[in-house]
């Protein structure tokens, strides 16, 4: 499990790596990984409250913001279903390396910086400070939910 779970970071290491290479960085984050849309956690301005709502008909709701460039947003998820979901941001190609990391291994703990694992009937929150202009999207990765289409859109402009 060790080795398998060490591939599959490397592997999705390589393809964030792939995908933000040339972009502006930010070294602001642990775990050595990436994000060229932004970063976790607060920037110096202020707080933009945003609450979703994760839904068992595998949508979420909204399923569509708009924020601004350079705006922290606190993102305030709550599970209100009786199934098991989650709230991962990335662009299309974290989001795809992340589903194949959940289909190979269902039921892994979260531990990722840019998403959050949500029991049925819980509230948690992701601050995240967007840099840069552009889509990016929040899945759950859930067997079979993000194929059911659970997921939304962040517009940053
Ligand atoms: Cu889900």
């Amino acid at each position: 499990m060790k080795a398998a779970s060490a591939l599959t970071a490397g592997v999705m290491l390589a393809m964030w790596t792939g995908a933000t290479l040339g972009a502006g960085m930010n070294m602001q984050k642990s775990g050595g990984e990436h994000f060229d849309f932004g970063h976790p956690g607060p920037g110096s301005g202020p707080v933009h409250v945003i609450h979703i709502r994760a839904l068992d008909t595998l949508r979420f709701d909204p399923s569509r913001i708009v924020v601004t460039r350079g705006e922290t947003v606190k993102f305030v998820v709550t599970n209100v279903g009786r199934l098991a979901h989650e709230f991962v941001i990335g662009d299309a190609a974290e989001q795809a390396a992340h589903e194949k990391e959940m289909q190979t291994m269902p039921g892994r703990s979260m531990h990722d910086v840019n998403g959050i694992s949500l029991p049925p009937g819980h509230t948690r929150d992701l601050v995240w400070t967007f840099t840069r202009d552009g889509t990016v999207e929040y899945a759950c990765h859930v067997p079979g939910h993000f194929a059911a289409g659970m997921v939304g859109k962040i517009i940053i402009k």
